[in-house]
This record gives C-alpha cells, sequence and structure tokens, in this order.
C-alpha cells in the first residue's frame, strides 16, 4: 500500500441509510444539510459526501435540482471536495442515481462495486415509532431488496462520469467488489491512483471483526499495489473502532451521519462535526496528521 504522509477525513452528512425519526440531528433540508457539511469541512473533513433529501419528509431525493441549492452555499463557503452520491438509494434505477453527478460533474462520485442484499430492516428492533408513512416500509422492504450494480452499469456510469474528469470513491463492501474493480482497472476504466472506500458493517456485505478488515486490506494490497488510496468506513457503532484500526495501519478514514448516527454506546451524535472532531482525536492522538482539502486533492490527483 501507497504510504501517505496525511490522513484524508471523508464525512458522510446525511445518505440515504437512516430515516429522520431516528436521531433529530440528521440535516434533512437544504440548509442544514449545506451548515452540516461546511461545519464538518471546519473541524477537519477534506471530503465531503452528500444526498439530497426531500425537506418536508426526509426521503432520499436523487433529483440534481434537490443538490444545488446546498452545494452552491457549501461551494461559496469551504474549499471542501464534493463527493456527490451514484449509490442514491438501493431502491432508486441506475439512471435515477448517476444523475447529480452527471449534470454537477463533482471533483468524486462514489461508485458501489457491485450488486448485493442491503438490509436496512435491522433498525426496526432499535427504532419503532416512525413521523413518516414512508419511513418503516422503506426499511421493512429492504428484505426483498436487491441493490442493483451489474458489470453493465458499472461500465456505463465509469464511462459517463470519467468524460467529466469526476474521479470516484469506489465503495467495496466485500472482496468480490475489489476483484470487480481489479476488472475494471486491467480494462483500462479505472485509473491510478485510485480511491478505494473499504465498507464495514452493512448487512449484505463484510462484517466489522479486525481479521475483516485485515483480509480487505490485504486484498487490496495484493490486487493494487501502490496504485489505491486505501479509505474504511464502518456501519453503526462499528464506526471508530474500524476508522482507528485503518489508521493505525495507514489508511484514510469515513465518518458522518450516513454511516453512524452515534458518538457513543446509546448516545446520539449531534452533529457530523462532532464525529469528524472524534475521529480527529483518534488520528491526532496516533501522532497523525490531517489531509487539507488541497492536500487531499494532491493525493488523490483530483481535477480541483
Ligand atoms: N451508505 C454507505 C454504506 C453511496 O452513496 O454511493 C455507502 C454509500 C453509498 O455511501
Ligand atoms: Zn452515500
Amino acid at each position: 500500500m501507497f504510504q501517505q504522509k496525511k490522513v484524508i477525513i471523508s464525512c458522510a452528512v446525511t445518505g440515504a441509510v437512516h430515516t429522520p425519526s431516528m436521531s433529530p440531528y440528521l440535516p434533512v433540508t437544504a440548509e442544514e444539510i449545506a451548515e452540516s457539511s461546511i461545519a464538518a469541512a471546519e473541524a477537519g473533513a477534506a471530503i465531503i459526501h452528500l444526498h439530497a433529501r426531500d425537506p418536508v419528509t426526509g426521503k432520499p431525493d436523487q433529483r440534481p435540482e434537490a443538490f444545488t441549492p446546498f452545494l452552491k452555499t457549501i461551494k461559496a463557503r469551504c474549499d471542501a471536495i464534493v463527493n456527490l452520491t451514484t449509490g442514491g438509494s438501493p431502491y432508486m434505477t441506475v439512471q435515477e442515481r448517476m444523475q447529480p453527478a452527471k449534470v454537477l460533474r463533482p471533483e468524486v462520485a462514489s461508485m458501489n462495486m457491485g450488486t448485493m442484499n442491503f438490509g436496512l430492516f435491522p433498525m426496526l428492533r432499535r427504532f419503532k415509532e416512525f413521523k413518516h408513512d414512508w419511513e418503516r416500509p422503506y426499511l421493512e422492504g429492504s428484505k426483498d431488496l436487491i441493490f442493483r450494480n451489474t458489470y453493465g452499469d458499472l461500465e456505463t456510469v465509469l464511462t459517463e462520469l470519467s468524460a467529466n474528469e469526476t474521479r470516484y470513491e469506489f465503495e467495496c463492501y466485500d472482496t468480490a467488489h475489489l476483484y470487480n474493480l481489479a476488472h475494471f482497472v486491467e480494462r483500462g476504466l479505472v485509473k491510478a491512483p485510485f480511491f478505494v472506500q473499504t465498507v464495514f458493517g452493512i448487512l449484505g456485505g463484510i462484517g466489522t471483526h479486525p481479521d475483516d478488515v485485515m483480509h480487505m486490506k490485504r486484498t487490496a494490497d495484493r490486487l493494487f499495489g501502490d496504485d489505491y488510496r486505501w479509505s474504511v468506513l464502518g456501519a453503526g457503532a462499528s464506526q471508530m473502532k474500524i476508522a482507528a484500526m485503518a489508521a493505525a495501519m495507514g489508511g484514510n478514514v469515513r465518518v458522518g451521519l450516513e454511516d453512524s448516527l452515534w458518538i457513543g454506546k446509546g448516545q446520539l451524535a449531534r452533529s457530523n462535526a462532532d464525529q469528524v472532531r472524534r475521529v480527529r482525536g483518534i488520528l491526532e492522538g496516533l501522532g497523525l496528521e490531517i489531509a487539507t482539502p488541497a492536500e487531499a486533492r494532491e493525493i488523490l490527483q483530483l481535477k480541483g
């Protein structure tokens, strides 16, 4: 693995996994998403990963028009790298999911590297009361949900977005996804250095055991050598533990309310910035330095 001098913190601000009734701190309106992103950037996040939501119901909304109001504010008020989702929600079609990145041409877009189960329903155990009609069926429906990312889909997204010089956060939820990425590298559709976000703890993907982290890293090292830049995200309660493990091994880290609503056992995070500050404290405690957006652009060779 390539040895970086500084660690990139990404913050995934709202996502499409959690629903508004789960936490009053989940940003939903354009103003909330913008303010939460700017505060996360000020706390040390170099990359802000963004989804949009309907401002009234909080339902994931993948129309480019839903992204423009907060993108404008974020770009005016901070220098953070914007990373737009092409994952959208697992209920959306690939064409729907890629529209914001296609139209708005961000520096980075997420790419989900394989078709998979995406189990949101275990959250029904913890969160039982919902304010909006869509929330319960959204979680329950995931029992029979296929999060579709076929080779054809991946090829389409890669071809169309690369035309805008957008680069990627390759989300790999299991070792097979690393092999899928290797396939596209071999075909010349993905150029080094590429940013690999290994995802731990989503039901349908690999777990959160230290052996899982080691196995993903070893596999990526073997497939990609110095050509990749490694980052991790741990879902739910595993978030900080996974970040600490990977950071100790030279990895970059992602936090944010998309990935976990928590800051401690049974304690909701009050903001994205709280999680950024927490992970920053862990990194600095390990003697590591945090990359600025400009340094992250250089590490990932982004268009700027
Ligand atoms: N929610 C994360 C587990 C995407 O936006 O492309 C993965 C994610 C998907 O960030
Ligand atoms: Zn996302």
